[in-house]
């Protein structure tokens, strides 16, 4: 039998591979074989779609459970300082092409799949990706875990399992339908239950004080409610090393499953209640970026997770013989964003009223613990909570965190002499009608280092939101500008492009992105100019192939690939794309014979479902898609596509067919952006503000291959000052305002003028995010982006040199700095037994 291999599938080697660890083709063929038979029960005559990808699944996840538990050993015989990454979303993508590429096993995989007569592609095709997040900080999160491993950092990652995710998104009649995302509905290969692993997590109820034998005072949280939070395992590998990390995500129960007493004594619907009850905790992931929503259960959501997730490290951190003294040099905890701020409060309740410490050592140790990192300026996504609603669900913590204010108004009445105004900005508690917790001061008061996630955001938060923080601690500031792994967003999404740069410059890249620079020569090279465009050339194809499949429109691949994709948003102005479009369309129709460089406007993203605007821009986009598309004056030469459901999945088929990236927001307002990286990454031209990460990728592409329009973020912010008025802007620009009054006749809408009303208005009245200030400039912008388009050499070379130019924005460089500037943890090389 050809069933001894060295491991790549000769036969040569004299041992026969253990056939749930060898790497082999003929081991990965036996092992899916086996697979089939014993896990899904299963042989080929009948075997399923879904059978073959849940065979190959399991025989990747046991070469993954190998270097897991080899790399868990380690880190507990060796005792080594770990990252907890705290973050209420996930945004993976799917997991097994992504596995293969970091065991090293993709070809191989191929090839046995090709010997049993599968097509891997295919199967890799049937994976429904875990949509555990929203945007940019779900995902962000997900590339921060991929580069921890890759790095070899011992890390682990905590959150929820939602059961159902971000909901699926449809178009019908041009408008944003939602369905729920039951993506375990299959079951999840990925994930290893940990039933061991639970621990109790109170809710609402009172505290009672007593003083205890020894005369202190101590407090006794008696909760209305307790909910058991389960861990769920699941192992992210680095790309070819042995370290495999966990990400560890939390689903609710009922403490027993059901209620006997309510059972017993016949009040059946208030037992069955008390299990829903709890598991509606985990059950469902809010779907508002950046638009905070003070619900209980979301507040409950995050205790819920925070709570599990310290528990679960002081568990590790004690299980290793270790003092409670020392929690915060075993782990250090960072919160992404303000969704796990609790954990400071939470963190003194573990340490005072479970371990006994006094206050002023449990404070040492949580301040010596935590770091954060803001994700955004807008003031509509800064936590608050309403203090009734707050004391309601954790009494204990509301009493803690009234002490802990306490105690800090009480130094900055000293540090700031009284300035009332600023000491009560500083103050975790706010006062209005209603009284209100501050989360992000929380944050910053509970933490050691404070991070904002591109270098103008992190200027700018030191200027506004968090001024007065930053003039009380300034040493807490840093800068950590975000990062995409190459693995996912080049070699998975686009393995024509990396074999393409590989052949030139080797695989260091991968690894080292920096690497990527040792291209720009081959800018000059016109034989690898040709290749290049020939890849994108092949990438547009297949997006349009999958355009045409899903929404029945011809898209021309030799058009210009336009593309504006990510969470719909005000700020993020996806109707600033829509007004130049209109104009375009109106150039041609008055000179239809024109000469215009054809162009495939494709947008995608969700809109959350209770925000009105974001889904009339939607409804927007389609409805002067149908018209531009279906006009025959324009005869194909523009089209505007919405690709539905834009997520992990369709993102890795979008990015690598873009010719232009939009990167158009409001100046100042994105903090940081991912989605440029990762188009720019893949060779697109952007066309961008001074805005987020956008000022760091044109400083490291160059100024010539970047396309920049619109006001600055100082100039958006004294045009705002000196009362900006969008109907001058209207009133004086006469191809603004024919697109305005085209829009408001009800042109795109079937003559029905009131559809788009209430976003016209907004735009004519008030225009809060300037797309009228910005707006010749950005048409002004398109046309050199067309001349530029027509001179396709030069393009190819612009667009190289893009690529060669990215090596910053691996997130394998943010993590570097985060452990180095911030964690203070260190590699540790895993080995195998
Ligand atoms: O975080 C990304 C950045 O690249 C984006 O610029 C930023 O918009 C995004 C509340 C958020 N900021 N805030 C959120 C998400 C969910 C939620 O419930 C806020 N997302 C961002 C990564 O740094």
């Amino acid at each position: 039998q050809a069933d001894a291999t060295n491991g790549n599938g000769n036969g040569h080697s004299p041992y026969l591979e253990d056939s749930r660890t060898g790497l082999g083709v003929d081991t990965l063929k036996r092992a899916i074989r086996n697979n089939l038979f014993y896990v899904q029960g299963k042989f080929p005559e009948i075997a399923t779609r879904n059978d073959y990808y849940m065979a190959i699944a399991y025989a990747v996840r046991d070469r993954l459970l190998q270097r897991w538990v080899a790399s868990v050993k380690q880190y507990i015989q060796e005792k080594h300082r770990v990252v907890a990454y705290l973050s209420a979303e996930y945004l993976l993508g799917p997991h097994l092409a992504n596995n293969l590429i970091n065991l090293g096993i993709y070809k191989e995989t191929e090839q046995a799949c090709k010997e049993l007569g599968l097509d891997l592609e295919w199967l890799i095709e049937k994976e429904v990706e875990p949509g555990l997040g929203n945007g940019g900080l779900g995902r962000l999160a997900a590339c921060y875990m991929d580069s921890l491993a890759t790095l070899e950092v011992p890390a682990i990652g905590y959150g929820i399992r939602y059961q159902f995710g971000i909901f699926e998104q449809d178009i019908r009649d041009g408008w944003q339908v939602e369905d729920t995302d039951n993506w375990l509905r299959r079951g999840n290969p990925w994930e290893i239950a940990r039933r061991e692993l639970s621990y109790d997590i109170k809710f609402g109820g009172y505290v009672q004080t007593y003083l205890d034998r020894a005369g202190k005072l101590c407090f006794n949280w008696i909760p209305e409610l307790v909910v058991k939070g389960v861990a769920y395992d699941t192992p992210i590998l680095g790309y070819k090393v042995n370290t495999a990390n966990t990400l560890r995500l939390w689903k609710s129960e009922a403490p027993h499953s059901f209620d006997f007493q309510s059972f017993n004594a016949g009040d059946y619907n208030s037992a069955v209640n008390s299990k829903i009850i709890c598991e509606n905790i985990s059950k469902v992931l809010y779907p508002n970026d950046e638009q905070i929503e003070g619900k209980r259960l979301r507040l409950q959501q995050q205790y819920f997770f925070v709570s599990c997730s310290l528990q679960d490290m002081i568990g590790i951190h004690l299980r290793q013989g270790e003092k409670i003294h020392d929690f915060h040099k075993k782990f250090v905890v960072q919160l992404n964003d303000t969704h796990p701020a609790i954990g400071v409060a939470e963190l003194m309740r573990l340490l005072m009223d479970v371990h006994q410490l006094e206050w002023e050592e449990a404070w040492d140790i949580t301040s010596k613990t935590f770091a954060y990192t803001n994700h955004t300026l807008l003031p509509e996504a800064l936590e608050t909570w309403d203090l009734q609603l707050f004391g309601s669900v954790l009494p204990r913590h509301l009493q803690l965190i009234y002490e802990i204010n306490r105690r800090f108004v009480d130094y900055a009445t000293i540090k700031l002499y009284g300035n009332h105004q600023k000491i009560s900005s500083l103050s975790l508690i706010g006062e209005g009608p209603r009284k209100y917790i501050k989360m992000a001061n929380l944050a910053c008061l509970g933490s050691f280092a404070i991070n904002g996630v591109a270098a103008l955001h992190s200027e700018l938060l030191k200027k506004t939101v968090l001024k007065d923080w930053y003039e009380l601690m300034p040493h807490k500031f840093q800068n950590k500008t975000n990062g995409v792994t190459p693995r996912r967003w080049m070699v998975l999404a686009n393995p024509e492009l990396t074999n393409l740069i590989s052949g030139k410059i080797g695989e260091g890249w991968i690894k080292n992105l920096h690497e990527l620079k040792q291209l720009e020569p081959f800018a000059d090279d016109p034989e690898f100019r040709k290749e290049w465009m020939q890849v994108k050339f092949n990438k547009k194809k297949a997006l349009a192939k999958r355009i045409k499949k899903r929404l029945g429109v011809d898209v021309d691949p030799n058009s210009m690939f336009d593309i504006l994709v990510k969470r719909i948003h005000e700020y993020k102005r996806q109707h600033l794309k829509v007004l130049h479009i209109i104009t375009l369309y109106n150039q041609i129709k008055k000179n239809p014979s024109m000469d215009v460089v054809p162009r495939t406007f494709i947008f995608a993203g969700k809109a959350a479902p209770g925000y009105r605007k974001a889904k009339l821009m939607i409804k927007l986009i389609n409805s002067v898609g149908e018209i531009v598309n279906n006009d025959p004056d324009i005869n194909g030469r523009i089209k505007v596509v919405f690709y539905p459901n834009y997520n992990v999945t369709n993102a890795q088929k979008i990015y690598p067919a873009a010719d232009v990236s939009e990167q158009i927001s409001t100046a100042g307002k994105e903090a940081s952006g991912t989605g440029n990286m990762k188009l720019s990454l893949n060779g697109a031209l952007t066309v961008g503000t001074l805005d987020g990460a956008n000022v760091e990728i044109r400083e490291c592409v160059g100024e010539e291959n970047f396309f920049l329009f619109g006001l600055t973020a100082d100039e958006v912010a004294k045009v705002k000052s000196e009362g900006y008025k969008p109907w001058d802007y209207y009133s004086e620009n006469p191809n603004l305002k024919e697109v305005i009054d085209q829009i408001n006749s009800g042109y795109f809408s079937h003559l029905d003028s009131k559809v788009f009303k209430e976003l016209t208005d907004s735009l004519l009245y008030d225009d809060q995010y300037l797309l009228f200030a910005d707006y010749q400039s950005y048409i002004d912008t398109q046309a050199k982006v067309e001349e530029a388009f027509k001179d396709q050499d030069k393009w190819a070379r612009m667009s190289i040199l893009n690529t060669a130019r990215m090596g910053k924005f691996s997130s394998d460089r943010s993590i570097r700095e985060y452990c180095d500037e911030i964690w203070k943890v260190e590699s540790v090389p895993v080995t195998l037994d």
